[in-house]
């Protein structure tokens, strides 16, 4: 009998730890997965979405738009001076009839992503989830009564996806005191404080005790930030943040010039590299072609292999890669976003030992084209030689010596490579014959002596 409670006792612990919220044991511990996740999906997905780029005849990019470069989707409603009227009205065409949770979530899972990131809210300042604060919301569209967030959110539990949100909690274009951009004449009262308390906090207050999110993505980037996100605001949120949840991790462009101490992981500017090590753990948010959502008439897809090489560079510096989808207004992924990630998740399906949970390597020079993830498995060294580029001879050079590499492999296939010792140089390793890959990244496992 006794045993029969205890066994009782210990089924209800562990139902306990499975269904109640995980309740991480330090600080460092709930930013452990992000550190090991490497590769996260991001969506852009809104009224902006309807438009996918043309308004009145006219698609971006235009002679006409100020500040030249980017031609964003999601900025449409700046970018052409879309009267708030019309834009706001565009919630009444929001009806994504293919929009089905699973379908993403499968992709972004099949790719290799670890995580999933949408845009809860955007510049524009419409909710994509019923919002007790404001009508400017998905209760407005013909979805009324579909919670896509809740979906989302189920999917990437049913398939072991970290989730969070991207909120713009600087700009709102629809709250008349929210920040616009700074080539616009400011709004009569600035009273940023009113957009703040009413709508700002209170809506990333719903959405965390809503959904209960992994992470939020906060947005700034212009100068003009730094005297509205100042630090006690900044501060203001990340505590309320803190209060509701202890595994939400922060992102750095909080405010990008001075995210402070308490952030949890950095982001960096869009589609850019670090070249070196960073302190904190980090992510560069990326498009798979310009713009972030959709948009019909930009054909600048990167290719799989390129992204690859930016997920696995950022890899070997510490640092995640959250690729970005725009799905169109219906609610479908478009199809060269779909081949590439899955494309991706090919490669991903041979390699990504070599990518989740990896460490950088500091201090041990590759050949040019040439980078390094390592790890320790039963404390046992393993180098993961990732090589990007043709190599003329067909050789890798690495400066360790050969004497204390126990067996190196091709990754994908077992293949063990032949090794001389190159003098001083160190080792050169023996790629197999070209012919026999089409892949981006050749990945050579390098298992050390213990
Ligand atoms: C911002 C948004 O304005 C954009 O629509 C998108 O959501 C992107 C992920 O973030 O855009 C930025 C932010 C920062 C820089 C450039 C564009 N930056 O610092 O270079």
């Amino acid at each position: 009998m006794k045993k029969f409670f205890s066994v009782l006792l210990l089924f209800f612990s562990l139902q306990q730890s499975s269904v109640g919220q995980q309740v991480p044991e330090s600080v460092d511990d709930k930013v452990q997965w992000f550190k090991e996740a490497r590769f996260g999906m991001f969506v852009h997905w809104g009224l902006y979405s309807v438009l996918g780029g043309t308004y009145n005849g006219r698609t971006m990019p235009d002679t006409t738009l100020p500040n030249g470069k980017s031609w964003y989707a999601e900025w449409i409603q700046q970018r052409l001076e879309v009267p708030d009227a019309v834009y706001q009205a565009l919630a009444k065409q929001f009806n994504p009839i293919r929009f089905n949770a699973e379908d993403w979530i499968r992709e972004a899972k099949n790719a290799g992503m670890k995580y999933f990131v949408i845009t809860a809210k955007h510049h524009d300042g419409f909710a994509l989830w019923d919002s007790k604060v404001s009508d400017y919301d998905i209760a407005a569209t013909p979805l009324k009564g579909r919670d896509i967030l809740g979906e989302l959110v189920d999917a990437c539990k049913k398939y072991g996806l970290k989730y969070g949100f991207y909120y713009s909690h600087w700009q709102d274009w629809e709250h008349p005191q929210g920040a616009i951009p700074y080539w616009k004449p400011a709004r009569e009262s600035r009273d940023f404080e009113k957009y703040w308390k009413e709508k700002s906090l209170p809506q990333v207050q719903e959405l965390i005790e809503r959904y209960d999110p992994d992470l939020l993505w906060f947005d700034t980037w212009d100068e003009e930030a730094k005297d509205l996100i100042n630090p006690a605001r900044r501060d203001e949120l990340i505590s309320l943040v803190r209060k509701l949840s202890k595994k939400c991790l922060i992102n750095g462009r909080i405010a990008m010039h001075n995210p402070g101490e308490e952030i949890d992981f950095l982001e960096m500017m869009d589609n850019s590299y670090p070249k070196e090590l960073l302190e904190k753990p980090w992510q560069t948010p990326a498009t798979m072609n310009h713009t972030w959502a959709w948009h019909r008439g930009d054909f600048n897809w990167k290719s799989a292999g390129q992204m690859l090489r930016y997920l696995v560079s950022n890899a070997s510096k510490g640092g995640n890669y959250l690729l970005n989808v725009g799905p169109k207004p219906d609610g479908a992924l478009p199809l060269p976003a779909v081949r590439r990630l899955r494309e991706m998740g090919a490669w991903m399906l041979t390699h990504s030992e070599a990518v989740y949970a990896t460490q950088p390597v500091d201090g041990l020079e590759a050949d040019k084209g040439v980078v390094l993830t390592q790890k320790n498995v039963n404390n046992q060294r393993i180098l993961y030689v990732h090589v990007m580029e043709e190599r003329a001879d067909n050789t890798v050079k690495l400066p360790i010596a050969a004497d204390k590499v126990q067996r190196c492999q091709l990754l994908e296939t077992g293949e063990e490579l032949g090794l001389t010792e190159d003098g001083t140089a160190g080792l050169m390793i023996q790629l197999p014959a070209k012919a026999s890959f089409d892949s981006a990244i050749r990945v050579l496992k390098v298992e050390m002596k213990k």
